[in-house]
């Protein structure tokens, strides 16, 4: 068995052993007697069978005996799922989700992570939900095990008396990628807790560049997807092969790099991008030479790396189902899947053919049943629950991964 580190659930030990104690002991009692009965009453020893009629003190030991066996095994069973079930006061409180096919875990003061952190000897009650089918809350280290229904609010309480990494699992057959609901219990020192609860994530050095470029206003110009209204799309910037024109008139094939975007930044006049006019504004020294390097490593890097729509997706377990690379999965990837043509059919059956543009992506996150695409099945959890920007960011983020043809 895995270790216990659980004290209120010792109780479960003790009677999984009484049990298995008995059953044992039936088993061997009769076993015996069986052999014994074969041999006492083969017919060479016993060749005139008997008619043995009843027997008052018999019949009340078979009867009584197994009844108070009965009641102490239900007993021993009681008393060990009451004091699981028995959630201290005062218990920190951590909501769990459960989802196709991942884990999410919710602090009092907001903080979301894959894994349940907790400190040690502190009673942590869980707040169990599940955003689709039925899950089950299972840590076999801590003997806990609770259902996850959909509509029903379900709890738990654990406590650890030893720090360390244990398993969580899905104990409810959930669909195709069931297995995949593995993740982690982690049990440390109170104050490494206090630390990792109250950290703010670190600005990445992506969310810097993303923040910059919207401080100094480049996007009431410019966007990070396809469009490109009255600016060029800063998408992919890195990768792309441009045509520009110079300052004498003649035109140049160059692959932008950070000198590029320096100067397209300081002094946007002296080389245009072909197709467009002389309308930035020149930012000359507004910006430092550091905050400079930074956008520009950001805008190199594709400026898709990360960006918050990203950090959603995979937070809200959509990559469990979605893949960014082509690859598709249960879902189909969203590596070229804005501006391209889907096919399916609608709730009612009827059959569409369109180009995936924001209002189709919208309504495929909050209401995943309306039009399901050919050759997928109709297994997506609705998202019509998110906070207000969510869609938005994750339809940002599939556009990113637009084929870049397809506008
Ligand atoms: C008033 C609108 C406007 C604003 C604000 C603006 N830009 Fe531009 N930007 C343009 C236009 C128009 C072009 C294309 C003409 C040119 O090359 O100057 C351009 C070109 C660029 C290019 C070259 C793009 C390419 O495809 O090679 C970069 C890089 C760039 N801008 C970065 C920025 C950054 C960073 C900011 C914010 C600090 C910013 N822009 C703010 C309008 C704007
Ligand atoms: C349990 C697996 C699963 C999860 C989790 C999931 N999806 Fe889906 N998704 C699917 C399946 C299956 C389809 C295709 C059937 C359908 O449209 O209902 C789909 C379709 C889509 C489509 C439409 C694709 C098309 O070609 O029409 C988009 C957009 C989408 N999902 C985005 C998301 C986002 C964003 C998230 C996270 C918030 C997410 N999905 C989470 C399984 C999943
Ligand atoms: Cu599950």
């Amino acid at each position: 068995m895995y270790p216990q580190i659980f004290t209120a659930a010792k109780g479960v030990d003790q009677a999984f052993l009484i049990i298995l104690g008995f059953a044992v002991f039936i088993l061997v009692a009769v076993t015996v007697t069986m052999i014994y009965f074969l041999w006492r009453y083969h017919y060479t020893r016993n060749p005139k069978p008997t008619n043995i009629e009843g027997s008052i003190s018999l019949e009340i030991i078979w009867t009584v005996l197994p009844t108070l066996i009965v009641l102490g095994l239900f007993w021993t069973g009681w008393t060990s799922f009451k004091a699981m079930r028995t959630i201290p006061e005062g218990a920190m409180t951590v909501a769990v989700e459960g989802r196709m096919w991942s884990w999410r875990f919710t602090y009092d003061n907001g903080k979301t992570s894959k894994e349940l952190v907790i400190p040690v000897d502190t009673p942590v009650k869980l707040d169990l939900t599940t955003r689709d089918v039925i899950h089950s809350f299972y840590v076999p280290a801590m003997r806990v095990k609770w259902d996850m229904v959909p509509g029903m609010d379900t709890n738990a309480w654990l406590q650890s008396d030893t720090v360390g990494d244990y398993d969580i699992f899905c104990a409810e057959y959930c669909g195709l990628k069931h297995a995949d609901m593995i993740t982690l219990l982690r049990v440390v020192e109170q104050e490494d807790f206090d630390n990792w609860v109250n950290a703010k994530a670190e600005p990445a050095e992506e969310e810097l560049g993303m923040s910059l470029l919207e401080e100094f206003g480049c996007f009431e110009c410019h966007s990070m997807d396809l469009s490109e209204e009255s600016a060029p799309s800063l998408l992919d910037l890195g990768s792309r092969e441009e045509t520009v024109i110079l300052p004498d008139g003649t035109e140049k094939k160059i692959k932008p790099d950070e000198a590029y975007i320096r100067q397209s930044v300081r002094e946007p006049g002296a080389i245009l991008v072909k197709g467009w006019d002389d309308m930035m504004p020149a930012y000359g020294d507004e910006l430092s030479d550091a905050q400079l390097g930074v956008m520009a490593a950001y805008l190199l890097k594709g400026g898709q790396g990360k960006n918050k729509g990203a950090v959603l997706a995979d937070e809200l377990g959509c990559m469990g189902c979605h893949s960014d690379d082509g690859t598709d999965d249960v879902g189909p990837s969203f590596l070229g899947l804005y501006g391209s043509e889907r096919k399916g059919k609608t709730a009612d059956g009827k059959p569409y053919t369109l180009k995936a543009d924001d209002d189709y992506i919208h309504k495929a996150i909050v209401d995943p049943s309306a039009d399901v695409p050919d050759g997928y099945e109709d297994q997506m959890p609705a998202f019509d629950d998110l906070e207000p920007g969510s869609v938005e960011q994750l339809i940002g983020y599939i556009k990113s991964l637009a084929k870049k043809d397809a506008e």
